[in-house]
């Protein structure tokens, strides 16, 4: 770890931090994109789509399904805990996470904002009502409202919307942030993708925490390269001893 990135950290004013599925690819849940990646066998357009889902609910589901089937056994890893401690380190802080698997709740941190929704949630189709849904497995493919409509997962698909309440929060800390540590995204989902270079004509300084470089990496003032579960519990030590906190 070099002594200017810990030096620039300790001195922010409001953190940002984003993160994607490498976060919580040590808590044992696929990436996306990795060689052994949750697109691996199926096209994102044939599974976190509308269309899809009107197409063939039982196959999202399915998917769905399954994926909490291993969200449910994951516990937050060193990394998830160390944002936690970062959370608590500064004013000013906000996490965006555009990961659906809720353990960054789990680890405690409160100010956040999950861009792309919650695997947990779920969503009546005809009533719009939201309600939690933690059943392992699902009891019924697709899972039913009270009403009778087919819920569908509170996540946000491709092609959807960011909901408003979520873009606008992070449209403004990212114009009032100083300081943004990216971590675990292949950075080719938008608009979480254009998230870094905001901050960065802002006048931002932009710390990148991923195993491989990313589009991310050419904008980043510093790429810390490694397993974020590593990496982020080694910054928030040296955080701790530059700022005097005791751990
Ligand atoms: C929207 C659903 C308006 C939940 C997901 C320009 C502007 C705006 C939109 C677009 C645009 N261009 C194209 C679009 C449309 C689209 C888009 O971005 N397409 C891409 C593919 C080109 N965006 C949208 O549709 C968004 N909506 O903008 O609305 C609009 C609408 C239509 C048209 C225009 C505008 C909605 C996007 C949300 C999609 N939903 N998920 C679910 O079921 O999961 S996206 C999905 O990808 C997940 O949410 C995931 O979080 C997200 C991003 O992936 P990553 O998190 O980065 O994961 P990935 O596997 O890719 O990478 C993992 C990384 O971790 C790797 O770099 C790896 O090296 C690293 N890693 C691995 N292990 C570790 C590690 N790092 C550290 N430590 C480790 N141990």
């Amino acid at each position: 770890m070099n002594e200017k990135v810990v030096e620039r950290l300790a001195q922010a004013k409001s953190l940002l931090v984003i993160t994607g599925a490498g976060i919580s690819a040590e808590s044992g849940i696929p990436t996306f994109r990795g060689a052994d990646g949750l697109w691996k066998n199926y096209r994102a357009e044939e599974l976190a789509t509308l269309d899809a889902f009107e197409r063939d609910p039982e196959t999202v589901w399915q998917w769905d399904d399954w994926r909490r089937s291993i969200i449910g056994k994951a516990e937050p890893n060193p990394g998830h805990l160390a944002i936690k401690e970062l959370e608590d380190m500064f004013e000013s802080f906000l996490l965006i996470t555009q990961n659906v698997d809720g353990l960054h709740s789990r680890s405690g941190v409160k100010n956040i904002v999950e861009i792309h929704g919650n695997l947990w949630r779920v969503r009546c189709t005809r009533e719009g009502k939201v309600s939690m849904l933690m059943d392992i497995p699902l009891k019924s493919i697709p899972p039913k409202c009270d009403c009778g409509a087919v819920l569908r997962p509170d996540v946000v698909w491709f092609g959807e919307s960011i909901p408003s309440y979520a873009l606008d929060l992070s449209f403004n800390i990212l114009e009032q942030c100083d300081t943004l540590i990216v971590v675990g995204t292949s950075g080719v989902v938008y608009p979480v993708a254009s998230f870094p270079q905001t901050v960065k004509d802002n006048g931002g300084y932009v710390v990148e925490v991923n195993v491989e470089p990313t589009p991310i990496s050419a904008i980043a003032d510093a790429s810390l390269y490694g397993n974020s579960g590593d990496v982020l519990p080694m910054v928030v030590k040296w955080l701790r001893e530059r700022k005097g906190i005791k751990a």
